[in-house]
């Protein structure tokens, strides 16, 4: 360190010397140039324009949808040879590994928003394939809003904080976006989804992705095959509640970065299976809806689904703005074997994700960059623009041209390049919807009528929440007019929740809802739990005196599941165990609440115990762990705690003072909540 007249620090170069941009080394990077130590500064100190210069241009726009965002590297194993299928190269060879890029994102708020809000999750997945990348811009749910792509805008201006006020912030729960919904019947069916758990996963490595739109694989005979895509998690699907979601974002707005982030750093990779479900023109005929409507799904039930490889994320980025912030997704971006179908929103998204690449990264070049460019060798004879910095050595830069190979530059390739399908097309040239798209209720209800009871609860208490902060009647009154053709009992419940003095007259439905489609268990969370508690995490709360051996029981059972833990305790230097030992903690009380994890164990001393009724996160702590269903491991000293809280203890309370109680407790977590214990609370 220099001795310095002002007492600043400076810290003086070993191996590696601060330069400016242009490679020259620096003398002092704490004081600008002045006239006199007190005097003016002058315009010729280039390292300070340099520096601040950078800085002020460190911002580009953020993406106008799906700003926050998280992403993550990985590879794709193909299970099986498609050959039959599709010419796809990435699916030709069973075992072969491709390098992938995946970007999880919310839609609505701002990049600084917080994870848990009620929104659609982005599934946006980028194969490195060997024949060009092939990206799969999907969602976490199988169905979108609207069915043309010219009401995008208005979609995202009505969802997103309103014009004059700014506000609100990544949430839906406003006027403008329910006086939107309300006018758009052909939502009815995403509205339901977004109402309900599925739209506030506990994590993105516990949530399902899907591609949406129909789309065609094509064989080298040239025969195609409709496809919908599906992420299947390997862990299973899991949903935090309404009230733990509006916690955690106040606890940790970056929950879900976080949970990705430390998950894959602990070697504890996340994996999805792709699924295909795969359909010809008979049963494209055939189905109850049209397949180019992206508010309809086909249920798994009638169209099952075939694992055809899986999806691994094992590497976390090295830089946040390079990759993940830079990474440009483009639905046009597909690779020979696949192509589009005329799906309206597909169609309209094929223009946008490019258009917007150009905005967003600042010019035509941004496949240059390292996260976009494809791995495998690309030529071709475009040049120069904004930040060009790959181009070819050599003469030639037009084609056909007469110079030699390999001066003469790259040429098309008949056989292997990339075809479309020729499909026969023909039509008069209208602004119109197709009949076909007409039936808004029919989905909307499969989806509800396939819920358990618990998860129908919450989609009826989500609507009542978000239309209770609508100001306007007539818009809570018109939403609710769509209702009836859904269900009747959600009806009543939403019509009694908000308050609604009279029975709203159902709205004019362009047709009538079917009552004969077989319900699909598939889109139930509840229906499918999870293989085992593994990837999840538990709180541990300790006090000075906590018992070593019930703490060294617990912590290997959960090892042993392969979930995760972290300690809570008065103080995070640590805390002194009942041997003296010494027991690590990750987070204080109030620092670490209980809705960060996915159950609770609660393991003070008597003494202990005593401070921590004192102590109001230490109430909340267990009375939130309570609210939200979950499973609690407690010695006999908690139940002090449990009753200062008000908490009478039910079933979910799983004894914690041998390593047999520790078995126990795993095993009741696996169950992740006891919905029992719903009917007693409302949060
Ligand atoms: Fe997007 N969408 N979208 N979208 N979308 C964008 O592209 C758009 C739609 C989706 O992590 C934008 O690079 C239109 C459906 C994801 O970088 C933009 C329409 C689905 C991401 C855009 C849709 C999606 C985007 C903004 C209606 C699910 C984030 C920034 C026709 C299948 C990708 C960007 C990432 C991002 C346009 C509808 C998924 C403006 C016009 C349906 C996952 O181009």
């Amino acid at each position: 360190m220099l001795k310095t007249k002002g007492g600043e620090t400076h810290q003086i170069a070993g191996d590696i010397t601060l330069t400016t941009q242009q490679g020259v080394p620096v003398s002092d990077d704490q004081n600008s140039l002045k006239v006199g130590s007190r005097g003016p500064t002058t315009l010729e100190d280039f390292h300070l324009r340099e520096k601040i210069f950078h800085f002020d241009h460190e911002r580009i726009p953020e993406r106008v949808v799906h700003a926050r965002g998280y992403g993550a590297h990985g590879f794709f194993e193909t299970y099986e040879a498609l050959s039959d299928i599709t010419a796809a190269d990435i699916f030709q060879r069973a075992g072969e590994r491709t390098r992938a890029f995946v970007r999880f994102s919310t839609v609505a708020g701002n990049k600084g928003s917080a994870d848990l809000a009620r929104d659609v999750r982005g599934f946006a997945v980028k194969l490195y394939t060997k024949q060009g990348n092939w990206d799969i811009v999907g969602n976490n749910m199988p169905v979108f809003f609207i069915q043309d792509a010219i009401k995008f805008p208005d979609l995202i201006h009505a969802a997103k904080a309103e014009p004059d006020r700014d506000f609100p912030q990544a949430q839906t729960a406003h006027d403008n976006f329910w006086d939107f919904a309300s006018l758009m019947p052909e939502s009815m069916h995403m509205i339901m989804w977004i109402m309900s758990d599925r739209a506030i996963p506990r994590s993105l490595r516990f949530m399902e992705g899907f591609g949406v739109h129909t789309f065609r694989l094509v064989n080298s005979a040239g025969k195609s095959t409709y496809v919908k895509f599906h992420w299947k998690p390997k862990m299973g699907m899991q949903s935090v509640l309404w009230n733990e979601a509006v916690k955690i974002n106040g606890a940790d707005p970056d929950f879900h970065r976080r949970d990705l982030w430390s998950a894959i750093q602990s070697g504890n990779y996340p994996e999805w299976e792709l699924g295909l479900q795969l359909f010809d023109d008979k049963f494209a005929d055939e189905f109850d809806f049209d397949i180019l409507d992206a508010t309809k799904l086909i249920p798994e039930e009638q169209l099952p689904i075939r694992l055809v490889g899986r999806l691994v994320l094992d590497r976390c980025v090295d830089n946040f703005f390079a990759e993940t912030e830079q990474v440009a997704f483009c639905t046009s971006n597909i690779v020979p074997g696949v192509d589009f179908s005329n799906d309206p929103l597909l169609q309209g998204r094929n223009f946008s994700y490019l258009d917007t690449q150009i905005k967003r990264l600042g010019g035509p070049n941004f496949t240059h960059l390292p996260i976009n460019a494809p791995k495998c060798p690309f030529h071709n004879f475009q040049q120069d623009g904004h930040m060009a910095f790959a181009h070819a050595k050599g003469r030639a830069n037009y084609e056909p041209n007469s110079w030699p190979a390999p001066e003469g530059g790259p040429r098309e390739s008949p056989a292997g390049g990339f075809r479309s399908f020729p499909a026969p097309e023909e039509g008069a040239k209208v602004r119109e919807r197709s009949e076909t798209f007409a039936d808004h209720y029919s989905q909307a209800r499969l989806f509800y009528i396939s819920q358990t009871k618990t998860e129908q609860k919450h989609i009826a208490n989500s609507l009542v929440f978000e239309l209770s902060k609508v100001e306007k009647v007539a818009i809570r009154e018109r939403m609710v007019s769509h209702l009836p053709h859904i269900d009747r009992e959600l009806t009543a419940l939403v019509t009694k929740g908000l308050g609604l003095r009279e029975a709203v007259k159902p709205a004019l439905a362009a047709k009538e809802t079917r009552m004969d489609l077989k319900t699909s268990k598939a889109l139930s969370i509840l229906q499918n739990p999870p293989p085992s508690f593994g990837g999840r995490k538990v709180g541990i709360l300790v006090t000075d005196g906590t018992d070593r051996k019930v703490f060294n029981s617990l912590v290997a059972a959960i090892a042993a599941e392969q979930a995760n833990f972290e300690v809570i305790a008065p103080a995070v230097g640590g805390a002194k165990a009942s041997d003296s030992s010494f027991i690590e903690v990750q987070q204080k009380i109030g620092g670490g609440p209980s809705v960060l994890y996915d159950a609770v164990a609660v393991l003070p001393s008597v003494e202990g115990c005593q401070a921590l009724l004192k102590n109001a996160s230490a109430k909340d702590f267990v009375s939130d762990a309570f609210a939200h269903l979950k499973f609690i491991g407690c010695n006999e000293a908690a139940h002090a705690l449990f009753e200062k809280a008000g908490i009478e203890m039910d079933e979910g309370f799983i004894p914690l003072e041998s390593a047999k109680g520790a078995d126990a407790f795993i095993k009741a977590c696996r169950k992740l909540r006891l919905w029992d214990r719903e009917k007693l609370v409302t949060t």
